[in-house]
């Protein structure tokens, strides 16, 4: 059938020299039954010739979107009309069909171009975005973010994204050469993660309409730690007082320093640093809970008052130390005559009175 119009139609073509055209324009999704135009009128016939005339639409191999009513003598919607489904991204978009009369035979071109209509919101495909960034990530670094798509055109179509507000991150985009755009994130100030370890945003696309149609995306950012904090002891330094015949494997004290990193970049190692020989040979530290422990027997006459230095360091290397100062003090009822019990003939207490001016 359709080759017998088609050759009906080439052969109107080579008989008839006059073709004249009509052009209208509709906004896509009009509803069925709507009113296109009143052809006979535009065309300059009467509506009797159209029933006479046997008019008709012929469009070749596209879909029949449009009827021709010959008793009112108008184009009618017949089918709604979807200019996405239609055309795509393409403009302008229009249905190009022939009205044909017979008796005498008459051919007349319509072209109808369908608007586009702001009936879509850009849309992300994807709607959750996920980032792991290092708190060591240097300014200026990218982080390339979804599109969003909006298969209207012209200024319907996808104009600007927006990025909710944050100190960290500004938004980029960069055109393309076919007008889409790249949207990227890009550092402005460093991350933190002692501060904020998980920070989410949200990427809105935007479009030109009339009213203007969003879609919105999450982008959530997960800051991984970095080893940039050393561990602080809780003191500077630590007094301890202890018997003089206090026994070996006494614990004296405790140091405690906390590092605000995260997992191995926290965990924290005791060591007794920076100590004279003899007085590290007196003292151990728990590596692990930083318990000092005295080590050996205390000889009183040596000396009443140790001073150690112990150093805290996290595994990246980051170290802080304090000092403990212990002191010995006489304990009675120990029943062995206390200090003087080892009294060594070649020292001996002195007292002088110094007067100070
Ligand atoms: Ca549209
Ligand atoms: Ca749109
Ligand atoms: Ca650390
Ligand atoms: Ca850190």
């Amino acid at each position: 059938m359709d080759i017998l119009i088609k050759a009906f139609f080439n052969a109107v073509l080579s008989l008839s020299s006059v073709v004249a055209q009509v052009s209208y324009s509709i906004p896509e999704e009009m509803a069925k039954g709507s009113l296109i135009g009143n052809i006979a009128q535009d065309l300059g016939l009467d509506r009797k010739r159209l029933t006479s005339g046997k008019a008709r639409i012929f469009t070749g191999d596209s879909a029949e979107y449009i009827e021709l009513n010959r008793e009112r003598g108008a184009l009618l919607i017949k089918e709604k009309i979807d200019r996405e489904a239609l055309c795509g991204q393409t403009t302008p978009c229009a249905l190009h069909f022939q009205v044909i009369l017979e008796n005498p035979m008459e051919l007349y071109t319509v072209v109808v171009e369908i608007t586009d209509v702001n009936d879509n919101a850009p849309v992300f495909e994807k709607s959750d975005m996920k980032f792991k960034i290092s708190e060591s990530a240097v300014v200026g670094a990218k982080f390339l973010l979804e599109r969003a798509i909006d298969p209207d055109v012209g200024t319907n179509s996808l104009q600007s994204y927006f990025l909710t507000k944050t100190d960290n991150f500004a938004l980029k985009l960069k055109d393309q050469p076919d007008g889409e755009k790249i949207v990227e994130m890009i550092l402005q100030k460093p991350l933190d993660r002692e501060k904020q370890e998980e920070i989410f945003l949200v990427l809105t696309a935007v479009d030109g309409g009339e009213p203007k149609l969003s879609g919105t995306a999450q982008v959530r950012v997960t800051v991984l730690d970095a080893n940039d904090n050393a561990p602080v002891f809780s003191k500077t330094v630590y007094k301890a007082t202890i018997p003089e015949n206090a026994a070996k494997g006494t614990v004296i004290t405790r140091v405690s320093a906390s590092d605000a990193d995260k997992g191995s970049n926290s965990n924290i190692m005791y060591s007794i640093s920076n100590t004279a020989a003899d007085v590290r040979d007196m003292f151990e530290i728990n590596e692990l809970n930083g318990d000092l422990i005295l080590e050996n027997n205390i000889d009183y006459e040596k000396a009443r008052y140790y001073q150690i230095h112990v150093q805290a360091s996290d595994e990246g290397g980051l170290t802080d130390s304090c000092k403990v100062t212990v002191e010995l003090f006489h304990s009675r009822g120990n029943g062995k005559g206390g200090c003087n019990r080892e009294y060594s003939p070649g020292f001996r207490f002195t007292s002088r009175q110094i007067k100070i001016r």
